[in-house]
């Protein structure tokens, strides 16, 4: 098969390496995409989480996952703070309950009061607390060197968007639960975690396992034909 260099002249100061990938047999890859499928229709976001331990491997593994995601011009622009420290979380649940009070008493507006009704939501956020992990993603906004000087950054909310659904994928499959948990405004988040003027909050993602009382609203997915168009 004839393949076309995608840079001739750019003066690549590497030699590309060769990509390989193994091909499966027809019928593993409909399985496993029909696995795949069927698995990750049972994930649900969960709020209501037990406070029985997680094995931190679990984690790590999920994030080393979420950190092969694409991203723009090949910056990884995202650093995943893995927060088990008990006073820390309580400090961070406690920013956040005070800032969604805010937001729950009128900040967010009707429309999207009502738009989050179906949801339940409140104020209350035990999830911070009850979770036996948060990993706090921040997005870098532009890369930091050490002498201070910066050098942008591109597609970031693309690019850690894609890395968070990545993250979710791996916890589900690994039987794990999360939350996409977004306080609002997160301004807080890099402050408790002391974190460098380039990064801000993107989300905080509570981790581990259901509470045995552990409900769900009873929503319903969009169908294929609602989401696909094929031209
Ligand atoms: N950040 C708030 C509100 C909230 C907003 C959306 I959009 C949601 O899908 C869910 C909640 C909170 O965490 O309660």
């Amino acid at each position: 098969m004839t393949s076309t260099r995608w840079t001739p002249d750019h003066g690549l100061d590497y030699e590309p390496v060769p990509y390989r990938p193994a091909r499966l047999p027809l019928e593993e890859s409909l399985r496993t995409a029909a696995w795949l499928r069927e698995r990750m229709d049972e994930r649900r976001t969960v709020r209501m989480f037990s406070r029985e331990a997680v094995p931190e491997q679990l984690v790590l593994d999920a994030i080393a996952v979420a950190s092969t995601a694409p991203s723009g011009a090949h910056q990884q622009p995202w650093t995943f703070v893995v927060v088990k420290d008990k006073e820390v979380r309580a400090r961070i649940r406690e920013a956040a309950e005070a800032e969604e009070r805010i937001s729950y008493q009128g900040r967010l507006g009707e429309q999207w009061l009502d738009a989050l009704r179906p949801l339940g939501t409140d104020d209350y956020k035990p999830h911070l607390t009850d979770a036996p992990y948060l990993v706090v993603v921040f997005e870098q906004r532009f890369y930091l060197e050490a002498d201070g000087s910066t050098r942008k950054h591109y597609y970031v909310d693309e690019s850690v968007g894609i890395a968070v659904g990545m993250l979710l994928t791996a916890l589900h499959l690994s039987g794990l639960s999360a939350l996409t948990h977004t306080p609002s405004p997160m301004r807080f988040l890099a402050e408790v975690l002391k974190r460098p003027r380039n990064e801000k909050a993107f989300a905080v993602i509570p981790i581990g396992y259901p509470a045995d009382d552990c409900v769900v609203p009873n929503l319903v997915r969009k169908s294929m034909d609602q989401v696909i168009v094929t031209i």
